[in-house]
């Protein structure tokens, strides 16, 4: 796009990225996507891709609009689709809709099924389409799924909540609360915009957590609980188990699976794993069979074996860093477990892109140096 965009249009373009924004979490294994319609200055119609990732945007909105489409402008988050999926092509629809300009903000979905068809489809049947316009953020908002297509993996978050010295736990295990309300009320909101939840299982077995999000209007997510368990640890008896009729609960194991009793647990399903050359479950390999299962954005919360095997492979994106001003002591639990590393030149470095004061506790973003 070239020169400065008019103000309505930039309005426009943020309106979809939010739309788009609040269905993160519920469209997997697609994007996210935002679409407004817009007659003159006046919004037509609104909508996002749905859950499980149809209707696509696009599809809904026109849907919305009907023949009020004809004339308008389209604003959306990503490109539209060009094929023939598990419904019409929103490419397509645009077209067929009478809209006369499309304004892109990502103009390519990698998806080879469109990849730059999408938008060469639009401009074959005359109309005007711009491309660009707030790309970053909506690069940002489509990590997830460019992630999965690119690279054959979920976009990985890591959260933790820390003391001071890093530290996840006493001792003993306790760990209940280091840090203060504020932090936990926006773990819940963290959890509504990642498509599943995962821990290891030393974290099932030391807090038997529900991993469910408790926030209103976001307790149907995260859709999925993912737990990295090579040995099968998990107990029957667990939140994460007896709630999966619920909310399903994928469990990654060593191949061969072995059949017990978490394998007939109603809700969960054993996903099998191999496992790397110190016997863990291999970190790149849990990732693709959670990419190939669909899973777009995945929030880690620990503990300290699982964040060590992610960071130590470099596939935590994003660091999210709840530190309480406590101090807990070297005989505390490490947030994250040898790496281990031999030299300082090898350990991972990051760059801070956000920093905030929750209640007492500093919240920070880190994203790989
Ligand atoms: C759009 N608008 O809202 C979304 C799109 O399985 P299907 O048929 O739903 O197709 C999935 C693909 O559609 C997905 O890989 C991505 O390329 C695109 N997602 N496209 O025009 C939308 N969610
Ligand atoms: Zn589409």
């Amino acid at each position: 796009m070239s020169g400065a965009s008019p103000p309505a249009d930039v309005r426009h373009v943020r309106r979809a990225l939010a739309l788009a924004g609040r269905a993160l979490g519920t469209t997997w294994p697609n994007p996210a996507v935002g679409c407004v319609l817009v007659d003159g200055d006046r919004v037509v119609a609104e909508a996002a891709t749905g859950k499980g990732g149809r209707p696509h945007a696009e599809e809904a909105a026109l849907r919305l609009a009907g023949e009020a489409a004809r004339g308008c402008t389209a604003y959306v988050t990503l490109e539209p689709c060009a094929h023939e999926g598990r419904g019409p092509p929103c490419a397509g629809g645009l077209v067929a809709a009478g809209v006369a300009r499309v304004v892109v903000a990502f103009a390519r979905d990698p998806d080879p099924r469109t990849d730059g068809r999408g938008i060469e489809r639009l401009r074959a049947a005359g109309i005007a389409v711009e491309t660009g316009l707030l790309a970053g953020e909506a690069e940002a908002l489509n990590e997830g799924f460019l992630t999965r297509v690119r690279s054959g993996r979920p976009m990985v978050t890591l959260k933790l909540a820390t003391s001071l010295d890093g530290r996840i736990a006493m001792g003993s295990g306790e760990s209940r609360w280091i840090t203060g309300d504020g932090a936990r009320e926006r773990v819940q909101a963290l959890r509504a915009g990642h498509d599943a939840v995962m821990v290891g299982s030393g974290t099932v077995l030391a807090d038997d957590p529900s991993l469910l999000c408790r926030a209103p209007g976001l307790d149907d997510r995260p859709t999925v609980r993912v737990i990295a368990d090579g040995r099968l640890r998990t107990p029957a008896s667990a939140q994460v188990v007896s709630s999966a009729l619920r909310r399903p609960t994928w469990i990654l194991t060593r191949e061969p699976v072995r059949s017990g009793p978490l394998s007939a647990a109603p809700g969960v399903t054993l996903v099998p794993c191999a496992v790397a050359g110190d016997g863990t479950l291999d970190p790149a390999a849990m990732l693709r069979r959670l990419a190939e299962r669909g899973l777009t954005r995945v929030l880690v919360e620990g503990g300290g074996q699982l964040a060590a095997s992610l960071i130590g492979a470099g596939l935590v994106d994003r660091l999210v860093w709840h530190r309480a001003p406590v101090i807990l002591g070297g005989d505390g639990r490490a947030a994250v477990a040898p790496l281990p590393l031999a030299r300082l030149a090898d350990a991972p470095r990051w760059r801070c892109v956000e920093r905030e004061e929750v209640g007492d506790d500093l919240l920070e973003t880190y994203r790989r140096a």
